[in-house]
């Protein structure tokens, strides 16, 4: 976990539009955060999956038990790198899916500000890190995405919706890894070979001087994640300003 190079990682997201931090969570932490999950969808009455699957937003108030995950050191230093700030969190969510789920979900991207704005920026400005619980795996289903540079334009989706696109990069990580990626990188995910829960959760954060709104934007420093912010100084830091 410590020979991740956390300033080579930070300079992917801005020449490719994503990284990858392997297994930065062990099997213990994986095994309590499929717990805290899993009892989530259990408390709404175990329902069905079929389409995106079961989506939790937002995620602090229905699963707050996932709070503590978000603390994890080396995800909050390689963000902080790529946002040249201290990060905050600005939406938590999750998608449960299995094999009752789509095949594959339609491509999109979540940057929602002005895409002009692309062009002349110094910096990526807003990320996602999604916690991939079992890995993205043929097994588990892997994300898949079409690379981008800091700067390049928006542009056309290079396909149909449903598709898979010529040039896109399929992830492939163990369990317990984290996907740090722009918002403005298109993607999508498709569904595993393997019978069973998918598990994936995970946040947008910007850095705490960059207070541009967002239409994705959820509470997350709520009355549900107080008791975690006692216990847990760097999810603390995520959202509340020090
Ligand atoms: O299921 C996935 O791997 C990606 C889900 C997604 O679109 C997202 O987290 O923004
Ligand atoms: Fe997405």
């Amino acid at each position: 976990m410590n020979q991740i190079d956390i300033k080579a990682k930070a300079q992917e997201v801005y020449e490719k539009g994503f990284c990858v931090l392997e297994a930065v969570y062990t099997e213990e932490e994986q095994a309590g955060m499929r717990k805290v999950l899993d009892g989530c969808w259990v408390a709404n009455g175990s329902p069905a999956m079929p389409g995106f699957g079961f989506a939790i937003h937002p995620l602090m108030v229905k699963a707050p038990g996932c709070a503590p995950y978000f603390a994890n050191p080396v995800v909050i230093d390689a963000m902080s790198e790529v946002l040249q700030d201290d990060v905050r969190l600005m939406h938590a969510g999750s998608r449960i899916s299995n094999e009752d789920s789509v095949e594959q979900i339609g491509w999109h991207e979540h940057y929602a500000w002005d895409p002009a704005g692309l062009l002349g920026r110094d910096k990526v400005e807003r990320i996602l890190a999604n916690i991939y619980v079992d890995g993205c795996s043929e097994g588990s289903g892997n994300l898949i995405v079409y690379p981008r540079a800091m700067n390049d334009s928006l542009g056309e989706p290079r396909g149909d919706s449903g598709a898979r696109w010529p040039g896109e990069i399929v992830v492939d990580t163990p369990p317990g890894s984290v996907v740090i990626f722009c918002t403005a990188l298109r993607h999508t995910a498709v569904r595993g070979s393997r019978p069973g829960f998918r598990h994936l959760f995970g946040g947008h954060y910007q850095g705490w001087n960059y207070e541009k709104p967002h239409r994705e934007d959820n509470p997350c420093n709520v009355r549900e994640v107080e008791r975690y912010k006692e216990q847990f100084l760097r999810f603390r830091s995520l959202v509340a300003k020090t």
